[in-house]
């Protein structure tokens, strides 16, 4: 096979020599967690994404059906492809409480975008590698059509739990992945077993009940995918659940009782930026797009866009309860985009009802976007609008 050289046939101690090397050096530049693994997928692995697939649970996620032969086997991906070194990087953190008029975000986007941070780290241990061992070789952290927590759980660095994320005896459920695939044939590492046991504390700590059954997760019931992978408006019975979570969700990652294993990171990339600790709802909802892109430079929340962004932070302004905050939901009832328009409706109707019922029909008169006409439509439907009591909130909102 071109490019693919079998050093290690019949060489268990050259290979074993070659997986302590490359282990040491991975630990040295920063790396938390690392395994071997055969670049070859479980058959478990496989049927479990054709069935998440065939059930419809990636939702929107049109990429992962797109490229699934290719997700569910690493050479269906790279057919030089024998060995995947798997490599975790700790990013835990202490999870503070909240107050209804600032935002949550998820404690993997607080800091700078983790792919850049993997992929960096990723590529100069694969140049590291192929210095010293001749190796074709592929680096992927997340984007890639690669399975990459069953391949964690081969390579031993732990397993997944029944959230479906991958819980690490070390570093509970706070590990980011990423691997090296080599053409080089490695002794791999032992797979890990599961021990979750009986615990359902992520099933349950779920607020939408996204787990149909453990170890399955319905994506278009999780707030993370509906914050951040969902394009659209967010389904009405799901949007009092997502609470004041503005990017992302770690509820089910939080609850699980292995992380009293874990340590907070000390990697700097990963370390919350003061802005996203408690960002207030207010502040958020101001943001234009080049402020927008100015706040999140670096972070992963810039790849979602401003309107997605502006979209969640409006429904959690419409979960606070605080009814200073209609004002702000009221002020981006004209913003140019339909999604942050519909957004506001949303908002607004949950924080100041018969105002925003009464304005519903002078705003149908000249709204022209489908989605944001539904939204008034359906406050009209669900709050009638009481006669003759015309508040300044209202007014101002016909005006
Ligand atoms: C798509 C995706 C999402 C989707 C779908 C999540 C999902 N669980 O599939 C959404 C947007 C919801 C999402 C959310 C999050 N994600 Co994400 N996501 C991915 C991505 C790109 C692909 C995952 C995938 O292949 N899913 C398809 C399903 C079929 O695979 P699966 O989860 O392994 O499902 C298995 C089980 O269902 C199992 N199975 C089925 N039936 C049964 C029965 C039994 C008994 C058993 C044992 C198993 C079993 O078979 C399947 C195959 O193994 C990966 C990166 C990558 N390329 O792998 C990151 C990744 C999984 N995400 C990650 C993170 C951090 C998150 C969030 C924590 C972010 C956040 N804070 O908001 C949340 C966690 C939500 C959750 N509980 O999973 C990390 C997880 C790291 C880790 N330690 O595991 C990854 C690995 C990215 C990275 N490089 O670090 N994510
Ligand atoms: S990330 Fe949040 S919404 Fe998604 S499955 Fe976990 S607890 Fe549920
Ligand atoms: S919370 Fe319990 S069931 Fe969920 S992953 Fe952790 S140990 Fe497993």
């Amino acid at each position: 096979m071109p490019g693919s050289r079998r050093i290690a046939d019949g060489a268990e101690t050259v290979s074993a020599a070659i997986r302590d090397a490359i282990r040491a050096e991975a630990l040295a530049r920063g790396f938390d967690a690392v395994g071997f693994a055969e670049a070859a997928l479980a058959d478990s692995a496989r049927t479990g994404l054709a069935e998440f697939l065939a059930r419809g649970y990636h939702g929107e996620m049109a990429w992962m059906a797109s490229r699934a032969e290719q997700r569910g086997d690493p050479r269906a991906l790279w057919d030089e492809a024998r060995t995947v070194v798997v490599l975790g990087m700790n990013y835990g953190a202490t999870i503070g409480p909240s107050t209804s008029d600032t935002g949550v975000v998820s404690v993997y986007a607080r800091g700078r975008d983790y792919h850049d941070t993997v992929k960096k780290r990723l590529k100069a241990l694969a140049r590291w590698i192929v210095e010293r061992w001749p190796s074709e070789l592929k680096v992927f952290v997340d984007t890639a059509p690669v399975m990459e927590k069953p391949l964690a759980q081969q390579a031993g660095i732990g397993w997944q739990g029944k959230h479906t994320n991958l819980v690490s005896r070390d570093f509970g459920s706070w590990l980011f992945l990423g691997e090296i695939y080599l053409s080089i044939a490695l002794e791999p590492d032992a797979a890990e077993s599961d021990h979750c046991g009986s615990c359902r504390a992520c099933l349950d700590a779920c607020p939408t009940q996204a787990f149909p059954a453990p170890y399955r997760l319905d994506a278009r019931r999780c707030i993370s995918y509906l914050t951040i992978e969902h394009k659209g408006v967010i389904p009405a019975e799901l949007r009092p659940l997502i609470g004041n979570r503005i990017y992302g969700c770690d509820d089910c990652l939080a609850a699980c009782p292995w992380n009293k294993y874990a340590r907070a990171t000390t990697e700097p990339d990963f370390l919350p930026r003061a802005a996203l600790t408690a960002p207030r709802l207010a502040e958020l909802a101001g943001l234009d797009d080049a402020a927008f892109r100015q706040l999140f430079a670096g972070t992963s929340i810039k790849r979602i866009g401003r309107d997605r962004f502006l979209r969640n932070v409006l429904i959690a302004i419409g979960n606070s309860g605080e009814p200073a905050l209609a004002e702000v939901a009221c002020s981006l009832l004209d913003d140019p985009s339909a999604l942050v328009r519909a957004a506001a409706v949303s908002a607004f109707g949950a924080l100041a009802r018969s105002e925003a019922a009464q304005a519903a029909t002078a705003r149908l008169r000249r709204e022209a976007d489908p989605l944001v006409r539904e939204e008034w439509r359906h406050l009209q439907l669900t709050i009638p609008a009481k006669a003759g009591t015309h508040s300044s909130d209202a007014r101002a909102v016909e005006a």
